[in-house]
């Protein structure tokens, strides 16, 4: 099957190579070729072939990590305010997991921000006292499209390396083509109220692993 292969190939390389090569080519070690007209096809099994294997098959589900803008969309669900549901349908406590309800007892954070002087070990020493940490998912309310925890809990990894928009508009973006970090999105259980809004971002250096920084996925259908 390995010889089939190799003449397979030696094949199509020689029919790109020339249209007009001959229809049987001889060279010196007494090998004959025959050349394969160029063309198109589908490759894999067909979906009706039941003894298929799925390596096979094609047209499979790809999961990814959303684009920014993706990410952003889903996570307004077509709210213009700074969060992703209505203000009439609840707080922000109610949507998601940060700083102010993470942990083992209610805490202002903006007050704990401004105790500890803006200083951040300080202010996560007190977070780290209170066990501020991630919880499971799909415990608070979903947003207007049934996603949870959008806002808060962990951040999450989008595709797209981390820069200034670009200037001008622009339709579905997947953001430049190269970087050195990749954006984060929502904000994660450490954070206060603004920095879970929508429209929030930040850039991290692919390799970054804390305990506040997952990721969820998209998947395209037909
Ligand atoms: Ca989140």
């Amino acid at each position: 099957m390995r010889t089939c292969l190799f003449w397979a190939l030696m094949i199509v390389f020689t029919s790109i190579a020339s249209a007009q090569t001959p229809q049987q080519i001889d060279n010196s070690l007494g090998m004959k070729l025959v050349l394969i007209p160029s063309g198109q096809f589908t490759m894999g099994s067909n979906p009706g072939d039941l003894q298929s294997d799925d390596d096979e098959k094609q047209n499979k589900r790809v999961y990814r990590l959303p684009t920014e803008a993706q990410w952003e969309y889903a996570c307004r669900a077509g709210q213009k305010g700074p969060f992703g549901f209505d203000s009439g349908t609840g707080e922000l406590g109610q949507f998601a997991w940060f700083a102010n309800n993470s942990g083992d007892k209610p805490i202002d954070s903006q007050e704990v921000w401004k105790a500890t002087k803006e200083d951040l070990d300080e202010y996560l020493k007190v977070l780290k006292e209170n066990r501020c940490r991630t919880h499971p998912v799909a415990q608070k309310k979903p947003n207007a499209w049934g996603l949870y925890d959008m806002h808060g809990n962990v951040w999450e990894w989008c595709a797209d390396w981390y820069s200034d928009y670009p200037k001008g508009q622009a339709t579905d973006p997947s953001g430049p083509q190269k970087g050195t970090d990749r954006v984060v999105r929502g904000g994660g259980f450490h954070f206060q109220s603004q920095d879970c809004r929508s429209a929030e971002r930040h850039g991290s250096f692919p390799a970054n692993r804390v305990d506040d920084l997952g990721f969820r996925v998209v998947v395209a259908i037909d």
